[in-house]
């Protein structure tokens, strides 16, 4: 049997429906990497991925695993997968050419580690710009084996790709990659896996440095940011870290509005799947998006005692 060597999927020719089709099984990509790497489209079917069977296939791989993460998707979930694999692992931060440049790398090291309880190294790069790649040459230098995993989106094959020369289908859609790929390289299998998929509002796979945006919030009014709107009561400071091409007004507040969620001083609002936004001080805001969606955390940004 013969793999996709874009998405790992067993290549087949009978039925166009499934997944692996391709029209000549002579082809090395199925039709549906064929046409993510020249038209960027795919409509055709992707497996549904199931997170627990992922991560325990990775831990039975016994190698070492690099978890990939963008700063922009960083939430108690991703950390909770993130803390279910077991033996030697490392947190990468990919994508770092997004992250805006007023913010120091050392320190938002030290904010996450303290944040989510992170004991191992964090890593940062940029597959974009090569950036940081002898880092990862380093770290795994005395594995055999080397297992990239992440939620889907994060970056992984890109990883992959750029590090080892691969051409792994990459794509702004969800589990482009599809199965477990185990790649020979220099005596040492580099290991791709398909992504976990998470709960989050919205996908929107940013791909411009971040630009933070400060905005001050007089009391009566709101932040429409695409369709979530914030609305505030009193003055309240705030910056969003989120992808540029959402749009973002100032408007004011006709109707009377429930201030339900209660911001404490330093604090960051998760839109899972879309970034977040920082509060310097407490505030009393509302949001119109239901509770599985956002999260609240200590501030990864600046000095804790700034
Ligand atoms: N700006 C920037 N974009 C990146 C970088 N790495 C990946 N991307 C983009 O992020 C998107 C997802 O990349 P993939 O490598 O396919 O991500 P993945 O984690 O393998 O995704 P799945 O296989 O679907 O789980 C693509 O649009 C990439 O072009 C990077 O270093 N910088
Ligand atoms: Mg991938």
């Amino acid at each position: 049997m013969k793999a996709c060597l874009g998405c790992g999927s067993i290549l087949q020719d009978s039925n166009p429906d499934n997944l692996g089709y391709t029209p000549d099984i002579a082809n090395s990509l199925c039709q549906r990497c064929f046409k993510l790497k020249h038209y960027g489209s795919n409509n055709s079917v992707s497996k549904k991925q199931d997170n627990k069977k992922i991560v325990s296939k990775i831990n039975k791989e016994k190698g070492l695993v690099l978890f990939i993460v963008d700063f922009l998707n960083l939430y108690q979930e991703v950390i909770d997968i993130y803390k279910s694999i077991i033996g030697p692992k490392c947190f990468i931060i990919t994508k770092s050419d997004l992250i805006p440049k007023n913010i120091k790398k050392d320190k938002l090291e030290e904010n996450i580690k303290n944040v989510y309880g992170i004991n191992e190294k964090i890593i940062f790069v940029s597959s974009k710009f090569k950036d940081n790649f002898s880092l990862l040459d380093n770290i795994s230098k005395n594995y055999k084996k080397v297992i990239l995993c992440g939620v889907t989106n994060a970056g992984k094959s890109s990883i992959i790709n750029t590090w080892i020369g691969s051409d792994i289908t990459v794509s702004k859609s969800i589990n482009t990659t599809q199965e477990f790929m185990y790649l020979n390289v220099d005596e040492k299998v580099i290991v791709d896996t398909p992504g976990f998929i998470t709960k989050i509002y919205k996908s929107d796979v940013a791909n411009k440095k971040i630009k933070p945006l400060t905005y001050q919030l007089q009391n009566r009014y709101f932040l429409q940011i695409a369709d979530i709107n914030i609305a505030a009561l009193d003055d309240v400071n705030l910056t969003i870290y989120l992808n540029n091409t959402l749009n973002v007004s100032k408007r004011r507040i006709k109707t009377d509005f429930a201030y339900d969620i209660i911001i404490p001083e330093k604090s960051d609002l998760i839109i899972k799947g879309l970034g977040f936004i920082k509060f310097s001080k407490n505030a009393k805001i509302s949001l119109n998006i239901a509770s599985d969606y956002f999260e609240i955390r200590p501030t990864i940004i600046g000095g804790n005692h700034e």
